[in-house]
């Protein structure tokens, strides 16, 4: 996180309706186009004279200035239609993000103006969406529409604008009433008052006072040069189930059916329920179909546990805890994991498990925290431990460190560097990044994490390697596969020897090594030195099964499909 430097920086506000800009029509509130134009009349949202100076163009509003040195422009982007809140989906949250997404490079920050009764479900459902921002996103909106006398809507939107400009802050939040809250931890609290919204197990990332307050510790760094990943595949077939006390078995039963994919169980205290057989018999079908569950509480605060008999996690069938998860995270997290393409179902238990997106506090055990047994846990422990004023010291030790844990496909150090917002992309001394360091040793669940954060995939060494070369040589398939499906390919200097090199593979019957140079897309006809191909040399030294494995593999009946080898539960 990081006070945002330079003299202009350029916000798109994203209207979407809801009361902020509502008008009474026949004596309900609906919807209110025109927003923009409100806005510039009032001098606290534009500057015109600035505007007028700067020959600002016309769809360009300007803030007073907030600092001597930095003016806060933005444009509205207003949707058509514009929704009461209660209208919105998540086809219109993925609408949103692709539209940030298409204007990313356009601007520093991002401002959503949304209705307030599902503000919750849409900034969770946004931050699934967004994986890997580099910028500020804050959602807003009001409960009195911006034009009456007495509004919170002003306070409101100029407090988003201010955030998302002034701060850098990689995260998808909620700005109301004074408090900026992270996205995955909010609830709507109260339909009246100013002070709408809660994080009931998160303090706020920023307060705003007469100055403003930042809890640097609690905001997620930005993984280095990730970029930005829109995932609009969310799955729309999730529901919420609220248990309460004599839940019929047959109603459970009949929500669960399909095409229900996953369902938020919301359950009593710590994730307790009824222990009647009938509803569990109900629940562990559902499970056995392959629906997920993911268990959350009833209770504002608090989190689930196992500490009953009663608790759903005794009901076996695999249900999933969500921890101290809002209902609205876990729907939007349930959406996310099961729109990712390509998983088994034991990848997107593991995935609703971890924490993604800040939305879950996990237990001290699970936390992504280096177990300190080895010395490199140890080390990145007490790295990560130095308080934020030592950044640079970090920054500057990381990248060995990466590598070191890369190489030692140690997932936790890993795993406890990205949490931390490290660029895992970053050269070691040698010249090499962890992606190099993981492929060169095969540690393939090492490989595809590093992928999922974003690694530069054909990152070259000083000798001018790339990750899937040393995977080749090390002949680790389970790594040639997830690169070449993350789009690694060999380099025309990569595959300069590679006749000769088949050759030589060939004629010491080393079939493992030449299937590691196709799997890596290389052509096994490439004559060597000699002129000869592989082939020729495999009939020559009368090896049968490598010239059945070459012919398979150079297109012979039943040849394998080339391509990625996809690997189990990586
Ligand atoms: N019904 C409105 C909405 O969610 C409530 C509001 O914005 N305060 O769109």
């Amino acid at each position: 996180m990081a006070r945002a430097a330079g003299p202009e920086r350029r916000l798109l506000a994203i209207y979407t309706g809801g009361t902020i800009g509502m008008r009474s029509h026949r004596g309900v509130l609906v919807p209110g186009s025109g927003l923009a134009a409100v806005l510039r009349t009032l001098p606290m949202f534009h500057d015109e004279e600035h505007a007028r100076a700067r020959g600002l163009p016309k769809d360009t509003l300007v803030l007073p200035p907030a600092s001597p040195d930095q003016r806060i422009l933005y444009t509205v982007l207003e949707c058509q239609p514009l929704f009461d809140s209660s209208d919105m989906t998540i086809t219109e949250w993925v609408q949103i993000a692709q539209t940030i997404e298409t204007r990313y490079e356009q601007f520093d920050g991002f401002v959503v103006i949304h209705g307030t009764d599902t503000m919750a479900f849409a900034a969770a459902a946004l931050a699934f969406a967004l994986e890997n921002l580099q910028k500020t996103v804050v959602l807003t909106g009001a409960q009195v529409p911006i034009h009456a006398l007495w509004s919170d809507g002003r306070e409101n939107l100029l407090g988003a604008l201010l955030m998302a400009g002034q701060y850098v802050i990689p995260e998808v939040c909620l700005f109301f009433q004074n408090q900026l809250f992270r996205g995955t931890r909010v609830t709507k609290v109260d339909a009246r008052k100013f002070a709408a919204f809660c994080s009931p197990n998160l303090p706020p990332l920023a307060v705003v006072g007469a100055d403003v307050t930042i809890n640097r510790e609690l905001v997620r760094k930005a993984r280095g040069q990730a970029r930005l990943a829109v995932h609009s595949c969310m799955e729309r077939d999730v529901g919420l189930l609220r248990l309460y006390p004599g839940i019929p078995a047959s109603l459970v039963r009949a929500f669960l059916q399909p095409p229900l994919k996953g369902v938020v169980m919301e359950t009593f205290g710590s994730g307790n329920g009824p222990t009647k057989p009938d509803l569990l018999r109900e629940l562990r079908a559902a499970a056995a179909r392959g629906l997920l569950i993911l268990n959350c509480t009833h209770c504002l605060q608090g989190a689930v546990t196992s500490d009953y008999a009663a608790g759903m996690a005794s009901a076996g069938a695999g249900i999933i805890s969500g921890f101290d998860m809002t209902s609205e995270a876990a729907l939007a997290k349930l959406s996310y994991v099961l729109g990712q393409p390509g998983l088994s179902l034991d990848d997107r238990k593991e995935l609703l498990a971890r924490d993604l997106r800040g939305e879950m506090t996990l237990p001290e055990a699970d936390t992504c925290r280096p177990s300190p047994q080895s010395s490199l846990g140890l080390g990145v422990a007490q790295l990560l431990s130095l308080s934020q004023e030592a950044d640079a010291v970090r920054d500057a030790l990381t990248p060995s460190l990466a590598c070191a844990a890369a190489h030692a496909g140690d997932l936790e150090a890993l795993q406890a560097l990205a949490e931390r917002g490290s660029d895992l992309s970053l050269e070691d001394f040698q010249g090499q990044t962890p992606l190099h360091a993981a492929a060169r040793r095969g540690h393939t669940a090492a490989v595809s994490l590093l992928l999922r954060c974003g690694a530069a995939v054909d990152a070259r060494d000083q000798e001018g390697l790339s990750p899937l070369l040393l995977a080749v040589k090390g002949r680790h398939r389970g790594a040639i596969g997830l690169l070449r499906a993350a789009g690694a390919c060999l380099s025309a200097r990569e595959l300069e020897d590679v006749g000769t090199e088949l050759c030589r593979l060939a004629s010491r019957a080393d079939s493992e090594g030449l299937w590691a140079w196709w799997q890596a897309g290389a052509d096994l006809g490439q004559p060597g030195y000699d002129g000869r191909s592989a082939l020729l040399v495999a009939e020559a030294a009368g090896n049968v099964e490598v010239v059945t494995l070459l012919q398979s593999l150079q297109g012979g009946a039943g040849a394998p499909a080339p391509g990625p080898e996809v690997l189990p539960g990586v």
